[in-house]
């Protein structure tokens, strides 16, 4: 343990922790035992990572990161260099690793709330604005201001309320945080005209915790109207971590096990380095100036697209079709080729399954596994998810069109969650945005930190393409 620790202190090059750490590991011990909180540690970071920066630029500047084919610009940007993304990264093979660290190492050295294993999403939220793991202590404080900073305006309670059930829950999602900004200190700030373009990232900070606060009773609000008639007698306990408010709030408090659910789904649902449609769009809307609650409102925006974060309510609805259309019979492997086939000769995608990066099974799902081998071993629908595993990466291969045949992360999300009862698939995505939410703040504040531009690619027509290219 200590010597994993040691390499976590500041590793956004971490490799396997050695002997070697020693004065790593000291360095961690010395941030840890100041019990210093969030923003005055950052605040302290700021100048150090500035400095670090103007030198890779400096040194670095003009080096080519990669090139750019007419293929990768008609693709999706597949591939293309040209991001910067401080709390991830993103390995084919290996799957993603948090300021250096990957998820086992996370499960091992992040906080866990007393009596619970999972690491609270609080200490991944610290580890990705700092690249430092938390004491116990800053973990508790970061509780305790997150649930201080909770509560939600009366008018964003009242739209909320007004929205039709039939309105899927991301859009209300979507539209409370963007009425939110109602409230944007950031904003606020800007119009004055006379804050400085270093101090931008201060409100951002402001905006972000309180954004990252109001999220849990956003999403209870929503899953309490829609489901639940509308019963909102919960409110956040200031004594509790968030994954535990997020779950009371959600009407699944009482259950030990669904709250250390919630911890680890918050946790790895956070960040993905940042070219997936939600993060890269957060970033992108935050590149104009748009204050956190609009940028991460078109994130979310992104994420309810089924190729993207809806996939997960999309895999429980596929296999509660497959088993409608068994009426009742058993699964065997057969019927699921069966389904699969189906699915693909019909020209739709198999969700949970497939990815723009990964080429190996997702680490987020394998993780979910556990969780679901260690707390529900006999539950007929992980059971059924574990067969559908074993099964259609074949087909998909036989099928030869998509890159990676391997599950993705909304491939067993959902299971876990309709096993403690809450089963109301098209609320899974909002959960997803929750979590989501740590990492493209966590993002937004650097980008403010480090005075990151304006982005804008080049583009090019079709006809630009052909006169550049064409044989005259
Ligand atoms: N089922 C069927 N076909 C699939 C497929 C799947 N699960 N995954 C990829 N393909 C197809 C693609 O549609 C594409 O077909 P066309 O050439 O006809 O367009 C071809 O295989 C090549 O695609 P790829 O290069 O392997 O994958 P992309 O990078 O283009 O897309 C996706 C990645 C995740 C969008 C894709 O794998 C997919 O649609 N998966 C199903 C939906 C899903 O699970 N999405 C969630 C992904 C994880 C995530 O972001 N979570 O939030």
């Amino acid at each position: 343990m200590a010597s994993l620790r040691a390499t976590f202190r500041l590793s956004g090059l971490a490799k396997v922790a050695t002997r070697h750490n020693t004065l790593a590991f000291t360095a961690v011990r010395a941030y840890s035992t100041k019990h210093q909180g969030l923003k005055d540690r950052l605040k302290e970071l700021i100048p150090e990572k500035r400095e670090e920066v103007k030198k890779v630029k400096a040194e670095f500047g003009d080096k080519v990161l990669g090139e750019t084919t007419v293929d990768m610009a008609y693709g999706g940007m597949r591939g293309i260099k040209g991001l910067i993304w401080e709390g991830s990264v993103l390995d084919a093979e290996e799957g993603i690793r948090f300021r250096g660290l990957t998820i086992p190492e996370c499960q091992k050295v992040l906080p866990a709330a007393e009596g619970g294993s999972e690491p609270l999403p609080e200490s991944l939220f610290w580890l990705l604005v700092t690249g430092e793991v938390p004491t116990k202590e800053q973990v508790r404080g970061l509780s305790a201001e997150w649930a201080a900073r909770a509560k939600l305006p009366k008018f964003v309670e009242e739209l909320i309320d007004q929205c039709p059930k039939t309105l899927h829950p991301m859009s209300q999602f979507s539209l409370a945080v963007t009425a939110l900004q109602h409230d944007s200190k950031f904003a606020k700030a800007y119009q004055t005209g006379t804050v400085k373009k270093n101090d931008y990232w201060d409100t951002t900070y402001e905006d972000s915790m309180d954004l990252i606060a109001k999220l849990p009773n956003i999403a209870g609000r929503i899953y309490q109207n829609v489901f639940k008639h509308g019963k909102h007698t919960t409110a956040i306990d200031p004594k509790l971590d968030y994954g535990a408010n997020l779950a009371n709030l959600l009407g699944f408090g009482d259950k030990k096990e669904f709250v250390e659910l919630m911890r680890l789904y918050l946790t790895i649902h956070s960040d993905h380095e940042g070219g997936n449609v939600s993060a890269h769009t957060t970033h992108l809307v935050g590149s104009a100036l748009s204050d956190p609650y609009l940028s991460f409102a078109a994130g979310l925006n992104g994420l309810a697209g089924p190729l993207h974060g809806l996939a997960n309510q999309e895999v429980l609805r596929w296999i509660t079709k497959m088993r409608e259309e068994l009426g009742g019979k058993d699964v065997s492997d057969d019927t699921i080729k069966d389904y699969v086939w189906k699915t693909l000769n019909s020209g739709q995608v198999v969700p949970g399954y497939g990815h723009a990066v990964l080429r190996k099974t997702d680490p987020r799902y394998s993780c979910q596994r556990e969780f679901a081998l260690k707390h529900i071993p006999n539950d007929p629908l992980f059971k059924l998810v574990s067969q559908i595993y074993t099964v259609a990466p074949d087909i998909l291969l036989e099928h030869g069109k998509t890159k990676n045949p391997w599950p993705n992360v909304d491939a067993h999300s959902g299971v876990l969650l309709s096993a403690y009862g809450l089963v109301e698939q098209d609320f899974y995505t909002v959960l997803f945005g929750v979590s989501r939410g740590l990492g493209v703040l966590s993002q937004l504040i650097w980008d403010r930190a480090l005075g990151m531009p304006l982005e804008r690619p080049k583009s090019y027509s079709t006809a630009a393409i052909k006169a550049m290219y064409a044989k005259k």
